[in-house]
């Protein structure tokens, strides 16, 4: 068995439950932040048989997009923080990003 663990973005998030639910796929969805931007988004916890691995990972592909985003970088440490004028970059966020983990045990009392 195996933990299919995909960090995704809020804007994939119910799509990708609809597609697990309409394969019988079950999963739990944690709201969890991003270090980096410090934004929101979505962490799926997905049990499933080694055999199911292929096909959750291509339901994951099929709906989660990557994006473009904005960041604002951190004002530099020790700087003069009003002479520093934030210019925002682009960074280019997900699909998704995705650790398949091995299960010890599962137990569902
Ligand atoms: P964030 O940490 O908010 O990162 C958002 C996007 O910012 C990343 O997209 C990446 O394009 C960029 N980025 C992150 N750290 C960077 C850095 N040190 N320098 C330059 N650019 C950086 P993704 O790679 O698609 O990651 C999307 C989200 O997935 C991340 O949000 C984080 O919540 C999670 N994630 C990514 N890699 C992870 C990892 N190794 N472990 C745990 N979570 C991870």
């Amino acid at each position: 068995m195996k933990l299919v663990m995909a960090v995704v973005q809020d804007q994939d998030s119910n799509r990708l439950s609809q597609a697990l639910i309409e394969e019988n796929l079950r999963a739990t969805k944690l709201a969890s932040t991003g270090s980096f931007l410090k934004a929101g988004n979505t962490t799926f916890l997905i049990g499933v048989e080694d055999f199911q691995v292929n096909r959750v990972l291509e339901i994951i592909k099929e709906n989660c997009q990557s994006r473009e985003q904005l960041a604002a970088p951190v004002s530099p440490v020790g700087g003069n923080a009003n002479s520093y004028i934030p210019n925002p970059v682009e960074v280019k966020v997900g699909g998704a990003t995705v650790f398949v983990l091995p299960i010890e045990q599962f137990h569902h009392f």
